[in-house]
This record gives structure tokens, sequence and C-alpha cells, in this order.
């Protein structure tokens, strides 16, 4: 760029940013032409358009009195200005795509010479819920991790098992955990009599790393070991899973999280640093075996591998900094999971860091299938509070689905005549599905299955399954142990209104 083209563009940056301080024109016509219509419409759009007239307000003017010929004319005097002089290009322009290393969220700029971190010292482990971190040791200054893939029996809540596939036998996986610049070798053996492949989701690596069979790399043979390596450049929250026959191998279980702390955090690390999975299958009552192949209508709903009432809770102190970190490798459905009793920022998703001043609250985070999100908050408000994905039907277990619709019916009249033909039979659902569970343990239930939804609650039964969870924060806690249930102080426990009550407030009932 010329000596002379620079000054100018200085000056017009000037004139710009002068306006907006003082309100006053400072654009002659011929600086505002030559600037081209891009910058003029950024300007208006901005409101930084001078008041008296301008070339821009003539043009209005014309317009007024439908003078075409001139109208014409300030158009195509506009294009041809933006033609010849792009003002807003993808490197200067407000909109372009950042380029520098925040876009995927680092917090260091060389990779080469960071030793491997180490919990405790580099970072806060994360707490895994029903599952476990997988462990490392470290060889030449690079940490080494090792897997396998192979069938396995899996517990989703008590009741019900299925033959899964899973990574070192867990579904989903283990929680890969690292930093920031460390230099990871994870060794994948094939234990299944199928060929495999581990993709790291959203892990920046080098093309061959990837884990696509037969595009990145030749798939893993029954019996294999395979060998990936690289160094992590970036932070954040992200998966692993198969990526060969996914239907399949997903949908049999085999997905894992892979959490990247930061090699220098620019925010006090969470107290509680939680990771959940979310993952869907198909298990018909009284099978074995989850059936991958169905394109709808999954009726086991998990969280880190189990179902409501399996699942562990969330346990933190009043004021404790809490993160949740939440996976999605479900095979057809987006979870959007909702948190009651406290409001959180988004902060992460798999791309990168949320900068602070683009967050916003909320108390549900939609998860989506292959996406990641972190949600931060401070956990303030003592109690047991229930998180769960808000699709109805993913806060049921197996049978809940594919019962005909009796809601209002009157079925005494029905069960009565029925009795003649079935003994003992008993119509469900007349009144909702809340008692289909309670009556579980008199109605003879098919082999391996779980009642539809819920377990005895501390003040009544809870009717959940599936993709359900609760947050547990207290006051006081010698250990994050599950505290059992909460116990709210007198006079905040909703119950039946007094007469008094009503009377005061002058309900009639
Ligand atoms: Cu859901």
């Amino acid at each position: 760029m010329s000596r002379k083209k620079i000054a100018r563009r200085r000056n017009k940056q000037r004139d710009i940013a002068g306006r907006e301080k003082t309100g006053a024109p400072t654009l002659t016509r011929r600086q505002a032409l030559g600037a081209g219509g891009a910058v003029l419409a950024g300007a208006a759009m901005a409101g930084v358009l001078p008041s008296s007239p301008t070339p821009a307000r003539a043009q209005k003017m014309d317009h007024s009195k439908h003078n075409m010929g001139a109208m014409k004319m300030d158009h195509s005097m506009h294009n041809m200005g933006a033609m010849k002089k792009p003002a807003v290009s993808g490197r200067a322009g407000t909109y372009s795509i950042p380029t520098g290393n925040s876009f995927y969220a680092r917090s260091v700029d060389q990779w080469d010479n960071w030793p491997p971190g180490l919990p405790g010292k580099d970072y806060t482990p994360v707490v895994i819920p029903n599952g476990e971190a997988l462990p490392f040791k470290i060889v030449d200054g690079v940490k080494i991790f090792q897997m396998d893939v192979r069938e396995t029996m899996h517990e989703f809540a008590p009741g019900l098992k299925a033959v899964c596939w899973g990574y070192n036998g867990m579904v989903p996986g283990p929680v890969i955990e690292a930093v920031e610049g460390d230099k990871i070798r994870i060794y994948v053996t094939n234990r299944l009599n199928t060929k495999t492949s581990v993709h790291w989701h959203a892990l920046i690596l080098p093309s061959g790393m990837d884990g696509v069979g037969g595009l990145s790399h030749r798939k893993i043979n029954p019996g294999e070991t395979f060998k990936y390596e690289w160094t992590i450049n970036q932070h954040g929250t992200f998966m692993y899973h198969s990526h060969t026959d996914t239907m399949t191998q997903e949908g049999m279980g085999l997905t894992g999280m892979f959490i990247v702390h930061p090699r220098k955090p620019k925010e006090p690390r969470p107290d509680r640093d939680f990771v959940l999975m979310m993952n869907e299958f198909d298990i018909k009552p009284g099978t074995w075996r989850p059936d991958p192949n169905v394109f709808s209508g999954y009726n086991t709903l998990t969280l880190n591998g189990k179902c409501f009432p399996g699942t562990a809770p969330l346990v933190t102190k009043k004021g404790d900094r809490m993160k949740l970190r939440i996976g999605n490798l479900s095979a057809m459905d987006h979870h959007p999971l909702h948190m009651h009793g406290h409001a959180f920022q988004i902060t992460e998703t798999d791309g990168g860091i949320i900068p602070p001043e683009r967050r916003w609250p909320e108390t549900t985070v939609l998860v989506t299938v292959g996406q990641t999100r972190a949600v931060e908050l401070v956990t303030d408000n003592p109690g047991d509070w229930a998180m769960h994905c808000h699709m109805t039907h993913h806060t049921m277990n197996q049978m809940g689905h594919e019962i005909p619709n009796v809601l209002g019916i009157n079925h005494q009249q029905l069960d009565w005549k029925m009795n003649d033909i079935v003994p003992g039979y008993m119509t469900m659902g007349a009144n909702g599905m809340g008692n289909m569970a309670k009556h579980a343990g008199m109605m003879e239930m098919p082999e391996n299955s779980i009642p539809m939804m819920g377990t005895p609650g501390p003040h009544d039964y809870i009717a959940m399954g599936g993709m359900v969870t609760v947050l547990k924060v207290r006051e006081e806690l010698a250990s994050y142990d599950d505290p059992g249930w909460y116990n709210p102080p007198k006079g905040t426990l909703a119950n039946t209104a007094s007469r008094e009550d009503l009377r005061r407030d002058g309900i009639k009932v």
C-alpha cells in the first residue's frame, strides 16, 4: 500500500471516529464517495452519519423528488466505489473470523516445551459421576494412555443390564483428561470381532490421527493395537468415539469424554468440575442387547451410562464454583438439559471458549448430537435440585413409551369385565403414568426390564427415570459423598393449605 493510500485510510478512520465523538460532519463529499458504499452503509448502520447535508442525505432528497436519474447515478457511484476499494475486508472488517489462537481456546502459544500436566499441580481433576478417568503414565515426557475396545455387560440401573461395547469395559468409556501442551500417546487394542477406529472429536490434530476409518487411516483389525499421538494445542471439552460403522459402534456404547485443562487458566479453577455424557439405547424389555439399528424410539436414556435412579447425584457446597461439561453422543436425539434452583452461563462449546461478554444466563442448555457444552455457576441455593433432559419422553425408562392412551377413561367397569377373561387384570394409565412404576412390583415384569420411571423419594414417589440426576447443594459438607436427601428449613416446604390460610386469603375451594 502506498504511503498516500495509508495516509488516506488513516484520515478516513479518524474522520469516522471523530464524528462518533463530536456528532459533527467532517467528511467532504469527495471523501465520502471515495470511501465507497460499504463504508457509508456501515457508518449509517452504526448511526454515525452526519446530520447536515451529505451525499447520503442528498440521495434521500433525490428520492423524495422522484429524480430517477440522480438516484441511479448515486447507486452506480456507490457500487463502483465498493468494487474498487472494498473498505471492509476479511482482515480488517468487524465481522471477520478470528484467526488468532484464541479461536481454539488456547492459553499459551508454544506447544513444544511443556512438561506433562499433573493433577493437583496443573489442574483440578474433573468429577465423573458413575464414571472414572483413564489412568496414564509418563514415559520420556509423553503421557501414555491405554484403552481396549471390547464387549461388556453394562448395568444401566438396578434391574437393567445389557451387553454393550465399551472402552476398557465402560459405557461410556473412561474420561481422558489432559493439559494443553501435553504430548500424548494413546494405545488402542481392538478386542471386538470387527474393525474399529477412534475419532478424537473436536480436537485439533494431524489429519492422519483423526480416526475416521478408511479416510484418516486404515481401520484397526480385531486383535491389533493402534497408536494415536499428538501434542495437544488447545483446551476445552471434547469427546471421542468410534468412527467405523458409527451407527452400530456408537450405538453399542463406544463413546467417551476428553477434557483438556488450560495450561495457564485465565479464570480461577472450578471447585467442582463435573463431566456428563448423554447416550441413548434401544433395549426392548426382556432382551439383553441394545438395538442400534432403530431410527427412533430410544427407550434407555443415560447420563454417564446410567438411567435415573441409577445416576449418582452431583454434590456441591454452598458457594462452590461449579462447572458442568456435557457431551451428547446419542444416535438421534438432542437433549435440553434443565437445572433447577440456579441459573448458569454457557461458557464453552467444543469449538472453544465463549468470550465472557458474549455469554448470557440460562437454566436449560441444549446439547445437540455431536456437541459439547460447558456451563458455569456458583451453587448458592441449598437443596436437592432435579437436573434433567426436558424432553419428557427422555425422563422415562423403558416401558413408558408405547402404552395405549387410556387417560380419563372410567376403567373400573372394564377391569371388572376383563377379570372374567384375564384374572387380576388392571387398566394402567387412566390417571397418567405416575402410578405405573409403583405397580411394577405387583405386575409380572419382563425379564431384564425396569419400571418406566421412578424411585421412592424423601416426600413421595419420584416419577422420573432416564436422563435425570440430582444436584445436591449443602450449606456444610464433611465430604462430597452423597449427603442423603435434603431437609428443608421450617417454613420452606410446600404442604396442604390450612383452613386459616384459605380464610385469610379469601380462597374458596
Ligand atoms: Cu433428551
